[in-house]
Protein backbone atom coordinates (compact mmCIF):
# COMPACT_ATOMS: atom_id res chain seq x y z
CA UNK A 1 0.00 0.00 0.00
CA UNK A 2 1.21 3.22 -0.73
CA UNK A 3 1.30 6.91 0.76
CA UNK A 4 -2.43 7.33 1.51
CA UNK A 5 -3.30 10.81 -0.37
CA UNK A 6 -6.69 12.55 -1.45
CA UNK A 7 -7.26 12.05 -4.76
CA UNK A 8 -7.03 15.55 -6.11
CA UNK A 9 -5.92 16.19 -9.92
CA UNK A 10 -3.88 16.80 -11.16
CA UNK A 11 -1.31 16.82 -8.01
CA UNK A 12 -1.80 14.18 -5.18
CA UNK A 13 -1.73 16.19 -1.44
CA UNK A 14 0.05 13.23 0.38
CA UNK A 15 -0.65 12.57 3.57
CA UNK A 16 2.27 12.90 5.84
CA UNK A 17 2.17 9.95 8.96
CA UNK A 18 2.13 12.07 11.75
CA UNK A 19 -1.88 13.38 12.44
CA UNK A 20 -0.21 17.05 13.70
CA UNK A 21 1.30 17.71 10.17
CA UNK A 22 -2.13 18.41 8.73
CA UNK A 23 -4.09 21.73 10.36
CA UNK A 24 -7.74 22.67 9.21
CA UNK A 25 -8.03 26.12 8.05
CA UNK A 26 -11.29 27.69 8.49
CA UNK A 27 -11.58 31.00 6.95
CA UNK A 28 -13.67 34.16 8.36
CA UNK A 29 -16.51 32.35 9.18
CA UNK A 30 -17.45 35.31 10.83
CA UNK A 31 -21.36 36.66 11.06
CA UNK A 32 -20.07 39.95 9.24
CA UNK A 33 -19.98 37.33 5.94
CA UNK A 34 -22.71 35.36 6.76
CA UNK A 35 -25.51 37.07 8.31
CA UNK A 36 -27.58 39.95 7.24
CA UNK A 37 -26.70 43.26 8.33
CA UNK A 38 -23.10 42.09 8.10
CA UNK A 39 -20.00 43.38 5.91
CA UNK A 40 -20.79 41.04 2.61
CA UNK A 41 -25.00 42.31 3.04
CA UNK A 42 -23.85 45.95 2.82
CA UNK A 43 -21.87 45.35 -0.11
CA UNK A 44 -24.98 44.49 -1.49
CA UNK A 45 -24.57 40.40 -1.85
CA UNK A 46 -26.77 37.70 -1.31
CA UNK A 47 -25.41 35.84 2.20
CA UNK A 48 -27.48 32.60 1.55
CA UNK A 49 -25.32 31.69 -1.11
CA UNK A 50 -22.91 30.81 1.69
CA UNK A 51 -24.71 29.02 3.75
CA UNK A 52 -24.29 25.41 2.17
CA UNK A 53 -21.22 24.95 3.25
CA UNK A 54 -21.64 25.63 6.76
CA UNK A 55 -22.42 21.86 7.84
CA UNK A 56 -19.49 20.66 5.38
CA UNK A 57 -16.96 22.47 7.40
CA UNK A 58 -18.52 21.43 10.59
CA UNK A 59 -18.35 17.70 9.57
CA UNK A 60 -14.49 18.49 8.74
CA UNK A 61 -14.34 20.64 12.29
CA UNK A 62 -15.73 17.38 13.75
CA UNK A 63 -13.40 14.84 12.53
CA UNK A 64 -10.00 17.43 12.97
CA UNK A 65 -11.30 17.28 16.40
CA UNK A 66 -11.86 13.60 17.23
CA UNK A 67 -8.24 13.17 15.12
CA UNK A 68 -6.80 15.89 17.42
CA UNK A 69 -5.45 17.50 14.37
CA UNK A 70 -4.76 21.34 14.53
CA UNK A 71 -7.70 23.73 13.70
CA UNK A 72 -7.16 27.07 12.80
CA UNK A 73 -9.99 29.75 12.12
CA UNK A 74 -9.63 33.12 10.95
CA UNK A 75 -11.41 36.00 11.05
CA UNK A 76 -11.05 39.30 9.00
CA UNK A 77 -11.14 42.70 11.00
CA UNK A 78 -9.61 45.73 12.07
CA UNK A 79 -8.30 47.04 15.75
CA UNK A 80 -11.21 49.56 16.61
CA UNK A 81 -9.12 52.73 15.71
CA UNK A 82 -8.38 51.37 12.19
CA UNK A 83 -5.28 51.50 12.99
CA UNK A 84 -4.30 48.31 10.50
CA UNK A 85 -6.89 49.06 7.85
CA UNK A 86 -5.01 50.91 5.10
CA UNK A 87 -7.36 53.76 3.48
CA UNK A 88 -7.62 52.40 0.28
CA UNK A 89 -9.39 49.65 1.96
CA UNK A 90 -11.71 51.13 3.99
CA UNK A 91 -12.15 53.90 0.71
CA UNK A 92 -13.80 51.42 -1.22
CA UNK A 93 -16.76 51.13 0.61
CA UNK A 94 -20.27 52.62 0.14
CA UNK A 95 -20.64 55.48 2.33
CA UNK A 96 -22.07 54.63 5.12
CA UNK A 97 -21.38 50.77 5.35
CA UNK A 98 -17.60 51.28 4.99
CA UNK A 99 -15.01 49.15 7.21
CA UNK A 100 -15.47 50.71 10.71
CA UNK A 101 -19.24 52.30 10.35
CA UNK A 102 -21.60 51.45 12.76
CA UNK A 103 -23.89 48.88 11.16
CA UNK A 104 -27.04 46.28 12.76
CA UNK A 105 -23.96 43.92 14.01
CA UNK A 106 -21.79 46.94 15.47
CA UNK A 107 -18.81 48.68 13.64
CA UNK A 108 -18.01 46.73 10.60
CA UNK A 109 -14.97 44.36 10.09
CA UNK A 110 -13.49 45.50 13.78
CA UNK A 111 -12.21 43.06 15.88
CA UNK A 112 -14.16 42.08 19.23
CA UNK A 113 -17.66 43.69 17.13
CA UNK A 114 -20.79 41.55 17.45
CA UNK A 115 -20.15 40.82 13.34
CA UNK A 116 -16.70 39.70 13.88
CA UNK A 117 -17.85 36.61 15.96
CA UNK A 118 -17.65 33.08 14.15
CA UNK A 119 -20.72 31.93 13.65
CA UNK A 120 -22.46 29.73 16.39
CA UNK A 121 -22.54 26.64 14.49
CA UNK A 122 -18.70 26.51 13.93
CA UNK A 123 -18.00 28.52 17.19
CA UNK A 124 -14.39 27.51 18.23
CA UNK A 125 -13.27 25.02 20.75
CA UNK A 126 -11.03 25.57 23.45
CA UNK A 127 -7.57 25.16 22.62
CA UNK A 128 -7.90 25.85 19.08
CA UNK A 129 -6.52 28.97 16.87
CA UNK A 130 -8.15 31.62 16.61
CA UNK A 131 -6.75 34.51 14.28
CA UNK A 132 -7.60 37.99 13.83
CA UNK A 133 -6.21 39.37 10.26
CA UNK A 134 -6.27 42.87 9.23
CA UNK A 135 -6.11 41.39 5.80
CA UNK A 136 -7.60 39.08 2.69
CA UNK A 137 -4.67 36.64 3.54
CA UNK A 138 -4.38 35.31 6.65
CA UNK A 139 -0.32 34.98 6.79
CA UNK A 140 -0.82 39.06 5.79
CA UNK A 141 0.32 40.93 8.98
CA UNK A 142 -0.10 38.07 11.57
CA UNK A 143 1.82 35.21 13.83
CA UNK A 144 0.30 32.46 11.23
CA UNK A 145 3.64 30.92 10.25
CA UNK A 146 5.22 30.92 12.75
CA UNK A 147 2.19 29.08 14.73
CA UNK A 148 2.02 26.54 12.13
CA UNK A 149 5.79 26.02 12.33
CA UNK A 150 5.85 25.95 16.02
CA UNK A 151 3.15 22.95 15.76
CA UNK A 152 4.95 21.20 13.21
CA UNK A 153 2.45 21.54 10.54
CA UNK A 154 3.38 21.60 6.84
CA UNK A 155 0.13 20.47 4.89
CA UNK A 156 -3.32 22.86 4.76
CA UNK A 157 -6.64 21.92 4.40
CA UNK A 158 -8.48 24.95 3.22
CA UNK A 159 -11.95 25.79 3.83
CA UNK A 160 -14.41 28.85 4.31
CA UNK A 161 -15.26 32.40 2.66
CA UNK A 162 -15.24 33.89 0.26
CA UNK A 163 -13.30 31.38 -2.18
CA UNK A 164 -11.49 34.11 -4.73
CA UNK A 165 -10.85 36.58 -1.74
CA UNK A 166 -9.69 35.70 1.24
CA UNK A 167 -9.03 31.67 0.68
CA UNK A 168 -7.55 32.39 -2.61
CA UNK A 169 -5.41 34.91 -1.01
CA UNK A 170 -4.12 32.82 1.61
CA UNK A 171 -3.75 29.49 -0.02
CA UNK A 172 -1.22 31.60 -2.53
CA UNK A 173 0.51 32.76 0.78
CA UNK A 174 0.61 29.44 2.05
CA UNK A 175 1.94 27.66 -1.30
CA UNK A 176 4.75 30.68 -1.01
CA UNK A 177 5.52 29.52 2.34
CA UNK A 178 6.21 26.20 1.48
CA UNK A 179 2.80 24.38 2.73
CA UNK A 180 0.82 21.40 0.72
CA UNK A 181 -2.87 23.13 0.09
CA UNK A 182 -5.82 21.76 -0.64
CA UNK A 183 -8.85 23.39 -1.20
CA UNK A 184 -12.11 21.53 -0.23
CA UNK A 185 -14.61 22.08 -2.98
CA UNK A 186 -17.91 22.17 -1.24
CA UNK A 187 -16.29 23.76 1.95
CA UNK A 188 -15.94 27.20 0.21
CA UNK A 189 -17.97 29.37 -1.41
CA UNK A 190 -18.60 33.01 -2.84
CA UNK A 191 -21.17 35.32 -3.40
CA UNK A 192 -20.63 35.01 -6.83
CA UNK A 193 -20.91 30.94 -7.75
CA UNK A 194 -18.58 31.66 -11.11
CA UNK A 195 -16.08 33.38 -9.15
CA UNK A 196 -15.66 30.26 -6.88
CA UNK A 197 -15.46 27.73 -10.00
CA UNK A 198 -12.94 29.77 -11.92
CA UNK A 199 -10.81 29.98 -8.28
CA UNK A 200 -11.03 25.70 -8.49
CA UNK A 201 -9.83 25.42 -11.85
CA UNK A 202 -7.25 28.17 -10.94
CA UNK A 203 -5.92 26.13 -8.48
CA UNK A 204 -5.79 23.35 -10.39
CA UNK A 205 -4.18 24.31 -13.29
CA UNK A 206 -0.76 24.12 -14.69
CA UNK A 207 -0.28 20.99 -12.29
CA UNK A 208 -1.80 22.62 -9.41
CA UNK A 209 0.20 25.50 -9.12
CA UNK A 210 -0.80 26.61 -5.87
CA UNK A 211 -2.10 23.40 -4.77
CA UNK A 212 -5.15 21.15 -5.10
CA UNK A 213 -8.30 21.22 -4.64
CA UNK A 214 -10.87 17.68 -3.37
CA UNK A 215 -14.53 17.29 -2.47
CA UNK A 216 -15.23 16.89 1.51
CA UNK A 217 -16.11 12.79 1.01
CA UNK A 218 -12.85 12.37 -0.41
CA UNK A 219 -11.00 14.19 2.67
CA UNK A 220 -13.15 12.47 4.90
CA UNK A 221 -12.83 8.98 3.62
CA UNK A 222 -8.83 9.87 2.80
CA UNK A 223 -8.78 11.42 6.66
C1 LIG B 1 -13.87 39.56 1.63
C2 LIG B 1 -13.20 37.48 2.64
N1 LIG B 1 -14.52 38.96 0.65
N2 LIG B 1 -13.18 36.86 3.81
N3 LIG B 1 -13.31 38.84 2.63
O1 LIG B 1 -13.79 40.76 1.65
O2 LIG B 1 -13.15 36.86 1.60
Amino acid sequence: MGTPSIDAQPYRFALPPDRGAVALLVIDMQRDFLETGGFGAALGNDVATLKPVVPVIARLLTLFRQQERPIVHTKEGHLPDLSDCPPVKRKRGREGTRIGDSGPMGRILVLGEPGNEIIDELKPHPGELVLGKPGKGAFYATALHEMLRARGVTHLVLTGVTTEVCVQTTMREANDRGYECLLVEDATASYFPEFKAATLAMVRAQGGIVGATATSAAVLEAL
